[in-house]
């Protein structure tokens, strides 16, 4: 599904030099981080202030990204957040389709009064708060989106290097590297394109993937070999980390990444689920093949969304009374 609201009038509006605030979702990921900096990069060509708000800090494999160091966290600059937010025309919502999904930055933004407010997303059920939407499930990433807004403008000639390195990596953290079921034919048509511009994969893939240290791979090896528990009935593996577990091998936001996933390599598992223990909620992943829809699983007991093969979810009961709540919604979840 696609849907489009206002997106010929905010063109026209923004042919004249505009303020504009580009907000990423908390916990950015390379796809939020990607494209609100190609973005910015992109409105500053064509004239207009630009400036990149995350609610928190990302991952540090991202920081190779042009422009992550111009990126202002909500967490540790409130008042410079604030005040980018009250001077802009427009605040664009990157990857996000609820306010929720940026916390307390939301509270901020309640603030505001008579901001125009625009939507670049792909994730299921967006809230109605934007004026402008550029919204698609089918999309692959907001890369992806963002990509398709900029031919939109007819702007591919000032798509340099850069940008391109940015909405590469996005679609390509996005897509599992190109495997997931969200890469379409046009996921490799925009990669052909973004490859054109000069980029070069084999350091990009470098960059996010193989920047960890020894512990996070002795980690891995202690969940697998400790933590992971495999529910043939259901088709179903999950794996938790507890907060003294993430302490004792020193894991830090992006060590996570990826671990999830490891699971699915199972022949007989279809739904992967991750727990994490944090200082106030359990955060919770899944990933799914095929057909198995875990936005819903998400949605109907976790308080969460995301697509169809990847959600999140979190609970605010401890982690046990969380996994009880999986083996409860799993035997309701898959007979229905
Ligand atoms: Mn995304």
């Amino acid at each position: 599904m696609r849907k489009e609201k206002k997106l010929e009038e905010l063109l026209s509006w923004w042919e004249k030099p505009r303020k504009i605030a580009l907000i990423a979702h908390s916990r950015p990921d390379g796809d939020a981080i990607g494209s609100c900096l190609a973005l910015k990069f992109f409105l500053e060509k064509k004239g207009h202030t630009a400036d990149v708000i995350a609610p928190d800090g990302f991952p540090d494999f991202l920081n190779w990204m042009k422009g992550s160091d111009q990126v202002f966290l909500h967490q540790k600059n409130p008042k410079t957040c604030f005040a980018i937010m009250a001077n802009a025309d427009l605040i664009c919502c990157l990857d996000f389709n609820a306010l929720k999904r940026i916390e307390t930055l939301a509270d901020d933004i309640a603030k505001l009064h008579g901001k125009r407010f625009l939507m670049i997303d792909h994730h299921r059920d967006p809230d109605d708060f934007a004026d402008y939407i550029f919204w698609s499930d089918e999309a692959s990433s907001t890369c992806e989106l963002v990509f398709d807004l900029i031919q939109r403008m007819d702007g591919d000639d000032l798509i340099d290097t850069d940008m391109a390195a940015l909405l590469y990596a996005g679609m390509a953290m996005d897509t599992g590297v190109f495997q997931y079921s969200n890469t379409s034919a046009k996921v490799h048509e925009v990669a052909a394109a973004l490859m054109s511009k000069g980029i070069h994969i084999e350091q990009i893939h470098n960059d996010v993937y193989n920047q960890y240290g020894e512990n996070r791979l002795r980690f891995i090896g202690y969940l697998l070999s400790d933590k992971l528990t495999v529910l043939p009935a259901y088709r179903t593996a999950y794996m938790t980390i507890t907060m003294k577990e993430a302490e004792t091998y020193q894991l830090s936001t992006g060590d996570k990444e990826g671990i999830v996933n490891l699971p699915l390599a199972m022949k007989d598992v279809d739904i992967a689920i991750l727990f994490t223990e944090d200082t106030d909620r359990i955060k919770i992943s899944f990933r799914s093949k095929g057909d198995i829809n875990v936005d819903q699983l998400a949605r109907t007991y976790f308080n969460g969304g995301g697509h169809r093969n990847a959600s999140g979810g979190s609970t605010r009961v401890s982690l046990e009374e969380t996994v009880q709540i999986l083996h409860t919604a799993l035997s309701t979840f898959l007979t229905t």
